[in-house]
């Protein structure tokens, strides 16, 4: 093809990522993202409705939406969905007691149309806690193995550290990115071997009408 990349245009502002953040209530969340931006972490009360926030990472622009995970917020999700480009799914790595809860909330959102063309991160969260689930645990616990139809990685974090919160972010913007907007790109945190690239993704990222 004799170029380096092939930029598909399909959006109007081309560097913008729509990232939405969930999980069970209690994983971190929002902890998370105000360690990433920097903010004071000590006083983090549940998140009742949702927030959002703005990064820039890299040559990205990440419009991350932070949503409320208690169950009875649960059904409200979905008012969410649409245009989303990743979905961070937050997992508090030491709550064996909701680990079945938690494999079933995630197994249901990827069955979600407007979903279909998010890059799913899970975030094995809390893992400076002693005993906490190692990733690998984790990813057997949620049965990330048998999703074929979303392009998948685990990374085990910390919000109070901030351990591997970057690294997270990175496979974000670089798997979005290799669907969005390049043929071919070259990504810091390895894609897990069971989805390689070339999952088949729709172009328009989601099928949203
Ligand atoms: N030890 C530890 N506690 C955390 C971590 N992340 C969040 N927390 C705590 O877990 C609780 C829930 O966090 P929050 O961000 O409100 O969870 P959310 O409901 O998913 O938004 C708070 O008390 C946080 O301080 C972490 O990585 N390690
Ligand atoms: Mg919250």
């Amino acid at each position: 093809m004799g170029l380096l990349t092939i930029i598909r245009k399909n959006r109007q502002k081309e560097k913008e990522m729509r990232v939405l953040f969930l999980g069970l209530d209690n994983a971190g969340k929002t902890t998370i993202l105000k360690k990433l931006n920097d903010e004071d972490i000590t006083s983090i009360s549940p998140t009742l409705g949702f927030n959002i926030k703005t990064f820039v990472h890299g040559r990205y622009t990440l419009n991350v939406w932070d949503v409320g995970g208690q169950r009875t917020l649960r059904p409200y999700w979905r008012n969410y969905f649409e245009q989303t480009d990743a979905l961070v799914w937050v997992v508090d790595s030491g709550d064996r007691m909701r680990m079945r809860d938690c494999k079933e909330e995630l197994h249901s959102l990827l069955l979600e149309d407007r979903l279909a063309g998010a890059s799913l991160l899970v975030f094995a969260n809390k893992q400076d806690i002693l005993g906490s689930m190692t990733d690998s645990e984790i990813e057997q616990a949620l049965d990330l193995p048998s999703i074929k139809s979303h392009e998948w990685t685990i990374i085990s974090c910390s919000a109070v550290t901030g351990k591997n919160l970057i690294e997270g972010l990175d496979w974000v913007v670089n798997s979005v990115a290799s669907r969005l907007y390049y043929s071919t790109i070259t990504s810091s945190v390895p894609t897990n071997s069971e989805t390689e690239r070339g999952v088949p993704v729709t172009p328009d990222h989601g099928g949203a009408p």
